[in-house]
């Protein structure tokens, strides 16, 4: 079985953020979702929905046999074992925990329980800008385009590396 390259956003933005972003890592590794790098922590704006406490967000390079769906599920299963509630008030607002898949190495595919590469992340800045610090050289599988070639685009968008 092939061993897959992800890429994986990590946020949180309602209690203790930093423990949350800590624990989703141990979780993942529980998973057989082995964090081979992981970036520095950012505290970033909130994006799309405005009014809400400000984000720590992550970025992690993982490898794992699981398929995108079944990565997909287990994500989603690990926000619901630390106390992420969904509804749809909440969709793009506060969240404990937010574990998103960003790339599978090169594969592109848009149904309706999964979109790769997740279609939102060349808009925003804290995907972008800790992706880039793990991954300089990367290209987005469908553009083909250095994902440092997107940044100019959200550069009004205010992000902080949190110092260790
Ligand atoms: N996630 C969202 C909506 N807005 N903004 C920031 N800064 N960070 C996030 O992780 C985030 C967001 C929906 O998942
Ligand atoms: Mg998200
Ligand atoms: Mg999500």
């Amino acid at each position: 079985m092939a061993l897959r390259t992800v890429y994986l956003s990590v946020g949180s933005n309602v209690g203790d953020r930093k423990g949350a972003l800590d624990q989703a890592i141990g979780a993942l590794e529980q998973e057989q979702i082995r964090v081979v790098e992981r970036s520095s922590t950012y505290e970033t704006e909130p994006q799309d929905v405005r009014d809400q406490p400000w984000f720590l967000n992550m970025v992690v390079r993982c490898e794992t046999r699981f398929f995108p769906l079944q990565l997909l599920t287990i994500l989603l299963r690990i926000e619901r074992e630390l106390g992420r509630k969904r509804t749809r008030a909440t969709k793009r607002g506060p969240r404990i925990i937010d574990l998103d898949v960003l790339l599978v190495g090169n594969t592109i595919m848009h149904t309706a329980e999964l979109d790769l590469p997740h279609p939102r992340m060349l808009e925003r800045r804290f995907v972008l800008e800790p992706l880039i610090e793990i991954a300089p050289e990367l290209r987005h599988p469908e553009t083909r385009e250095l994902f440092s070639s997107y940044l100019g685009r959200v550069a009004g968008q205010k992000i902080r590396k949190v110092p260790t």
